[in-house]
């Protein structure tokens, strides 16, 4: 296949920067980027090595290990190049790779090759991908447990019963023709397909319930214009990661930042103001604010002497955890009414947000520790969880047809979903595979 190349650890400042590429004829290809390679190279030998750039100066030295096909990551040829994990000397051995062949690869297009070659099923490459994107030490646990056991996965478990039935049904409508000595019996597949129909609805209500907390402990900063959200949303984050400014509305889009702590991160989002607007674009934000303030673990809700709107309107649903803070408690004027805020803080001076940050840490501790880390392995993506809907759907509608004896009409409906069963665990053209699942990966994995 085309050769790939792609930085498989982030283009910052670090000690190790990681080169990967994978193809055929490797060797062959890509030596020009290494300084004297030694003839021949050995698979799985560390070689201490220098890279040159597109001119042939020595650039950086590192690390060098080839991987024979089909004995690595992708089944293809592969090489890993440990470097000094500088950016900039990380491109220009990117570029060299271009120069000498080599496309860039596209987000999880690692993974997809080893899936192509069989080195990985559709179902684990998700649960890696959930693996690396866990939000506490519990969850990365759990996910690898899952890609790590030899048991079938919830949905290849469905599958086999979907089948099970399937070749049953086509017994009980074709026996005269088949000549079997045994016939199976109706009831008894209708028994099977309540339990099927259970299984996907106890599958499905798993999936929801753990959902939030693969998200991990989101707090969403939120509050009318003005208050200083983007200011204290700067402050825990330790950085000027959001614009700040006097004029009202400056904050339109939602502004992501992640807190790692002990016990889990805290995605931290910084939401555009809430007030009456004309302008598209602010309405455009408060709407996404509003949406991120329903699927928030926790609301921080600013307020302070310029701006107070209180959050009564914006929480009909009850559903989100509401802190109300009093911020800009440096201009000496204290909040209308002072119990009706948990705390008063100032994100220009710090003051109170150290308290802040560690009413957070103890709530992300609370969060982690009682999502509760079943063993039984369960859906592991929303995908999955779109086809277990799918299942739902059907099994619901040819149930009250299979109690009418139409057999025929439940054979031909079952049939046709198991295709699209196949699919969701990877019994399908590969193009199509790689559009739903793979591109919503990391690229260099
Ligand atoms: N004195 C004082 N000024 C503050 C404090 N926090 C923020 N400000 C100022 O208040 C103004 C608004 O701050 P922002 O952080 O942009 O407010 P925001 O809530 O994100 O505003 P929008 O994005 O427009 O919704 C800026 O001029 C800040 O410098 C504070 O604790 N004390
Ligand atoms: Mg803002």
């Amino acid at each position: 296949m085309d050769p790939i190349v792609a930085p498989a650890t982030k283009l910052i400042a670090q000690p190790v920067g990681i080169v990967r590429f994978s193809g055929s004829n490797l060797i062959d290809r890509f030596s020009p980027i290494v300084d004297r390679l030694p003839k021949p190279v050995i698979p799985r030998f560390v070689y201490r090595i220098r890279v040159k750039d597109i001119d042939g100066q020595i650039l950086d030295d590192g690390l060098f290990i080839y991987f024979k096909a089909p004995s690595s990551l992708t089944g293809e040829d592969v090489i890993e190049l440990q470097l000094h994990g500088n950016p900039h000397s990380m491109r220009r051995i990117l570029e060299h790779a271009y120069s000498l062949g080599a496309r860039p690869a596209k987000p999880g297009e690692f993974l997809y090759r080893a899936y192509q070659h069989q080195k990985i099923t559709l179902l684990k490459s998700e649960s890696l991908n959930r693996m690396i994107q866990a939000p506490s030490f519990q969850d990365f646990q759990r996910q690898f447990r899952e890609y790590d056991s030899s048991l079938p996965a919830p949905l290849e478990r469905i599958r086999e019963d979907w089948i099970d039935l399937l070749a049953r049904l086509y017994v009980l409508i074709d026996h005269v023709d088949l000549d079997v000595s045994e016939i199976p019996d109706a009831s008894s597949i209708k028994d099977d397909m309540r339990d099927l129909f259970e299984t996907v609805e106890r599958s499905r209500r798993s999936y929801q319930k753990e959902r939030l907390r693969w998200n991990g402990f989101t707090v969403v900063l939120a509050g009318p214009p003005n208050s200083g959200k983007s200011s204290l949303f700067n402050r825990l984050l330790g950085g000027p990661r959001a614009l700040v400014s006097d004029i009202p509305g400056t904050t339109r889009d939602m502004l992501e930042g992640r807190i790692a702590t002990e016990h889990g991160d805290i995605l931290l989002v910084d939401s555009a103001g809430i007030r009456p607007t004309k302008d598209i674009l602010e309405k455009a934000g408060i709407q996404k604010s509003r949406s991120a303030i329903r699927g928030a673990s926790l609301v921080l809700w600013l307020e302070s002497n310029d701006a107070t709107t209180p959050p009564e309107k914006f929480f009909k649903s009850g559903k989100a955890r509401l802190l109300r803070i009093w911020n800009k408690c440096d201009l000496g004027k204290g909040p209308p009414g002072e119990s009706l805020y948990d705390y008063s803080v100032s994100a220009k001076t710090k003051k109170g947000v150290a308290e802040v940050y560690r009413f957070l840490e103890d709530q992300a501790r609370i969060f982690y520790q009682t999502g509760l880390i079943r063993s039984e392995p369960i859906i592991s993506s929303p995908r999955q969880f779109r086809i277990l809907g799918e299942l739902s759907r059907l099994l619901r509608r040819i149930l009250p047809l299979a109690n009418a004896g139409l057999w025929e009409v439940v054979l031909h409906e079952m049939e046709s979903e198991r295709v699209r069963l196949e699919e969701a665990i990877g019994v399908v053209s590969h193009g199509m595979v790689y559009d739903r699942v793979f591109k919503s990966f990391c690229i260099g994995k």
